[in-house]
């Protein structure tokens, strides 16, 4: 077993070309995505990984097409109707980051329901971001610093350390290797404060196509890198 990583993000990139390549539509692919979920998910717990932290929706995925956009919002109920069960048996527990108000009620309902069901688990967490944005985060973690101090909850000068109080994450610990799928080498708004000392690692495989075994050579890969300029940066 690899020794562990407590926390990894993934930007899941790559399903809807994927899917055109096999001329078939976009959704085909975000639909063998939601299995891939599943499937890395598991393995990142069987690593004994602490926190895994998926770009599931970024603020910028409204601006596609409607219909696929309306596809996309049912995958968190399919993927808790096949998987919910199992999630639960293997003590995992589910969170999300970003900013659920825009999401359909039905969505909405369901992603709390299932943050509900698991939130006495105490194994893995799994954090889905969700019409999340990085630099988002930063001012919205600005105005929460500005308002603790106009009600005098905050006296502090602000500092690197304090700061990070208000990101959304800070629950978790650091995020030691980011992970983008399909050949991409940009993080896209994704967790831009977090990632600032994270190991990141690229490969060309669409999501859909990741391997458990892939993956574990990936997590081997941030793993080696940081052992080896880790405390020296
Ligand atoms: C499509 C690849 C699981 C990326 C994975 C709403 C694009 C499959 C979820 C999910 C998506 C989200 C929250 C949750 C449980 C599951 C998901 C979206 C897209 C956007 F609590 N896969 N997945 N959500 N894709």
């Amino acid at each position: 077993m690899t020794p562990s990583l407590n926390h990894v993000a993934i930007i899941m990139d790559g399903n809807g070309r994927w899917a055109k390549k096999q001329n078939q539509e976009r959704t085909f692919g975000h639909f063998h995505g939601v299995e891939k979920v599943r499937e890395i998910s598991m393995a990142a717990n069987d690593e004994g990984i602490k926190v895994l932290t998926l770009y599931a929706f970024s603020t910028e995925n409204w601006k596609r097409p409607l219909q696929e956009v309306e596809y996309l919002m049912q995958l968190p109920a399919m993927f808790f109707s096949k998987y919910l069960k199992e999630l639960m048996e293997k003590n995992i527990r589910i969170e999300t980051i970003g900013d659920l108000a825009p999401f359909p009620d039905n969505t909405k309902k369901v992603l709390m329901n299932a943050i509900e069901e698991t939130s006495h688990n105490t194994g893995m967490i799994l954090v889905f971001a969700m019409n999340y944005g990085g630099r988002t985060e930063i001012v919205e973690a600005a105005k929460k610093y500005q308002s603790a101090v106009m009600n005098g909850s905050m006296k502090d000068p602000l500092t690197e350390i304090n700061f990070e109080q208000f990101l959304m994450t800070k629950d978790y610990p650091p995020v030691d290797l980011c992970i983008r799928t399909s050949g991409e080498q940009r993080l896209s708004n994704f967790l831009l404060w977090q990632l600032a000392y994270s190991e990141l690692v690229f490969t060309m495989t669409a999501w859909p196509e990741l391997s458990v075994e892939e993956f574990r050579d990936l997590l081997k890969v941030g793993l080696s890198r940081e052992r080896r300029f880790g405390g020296l940066v």
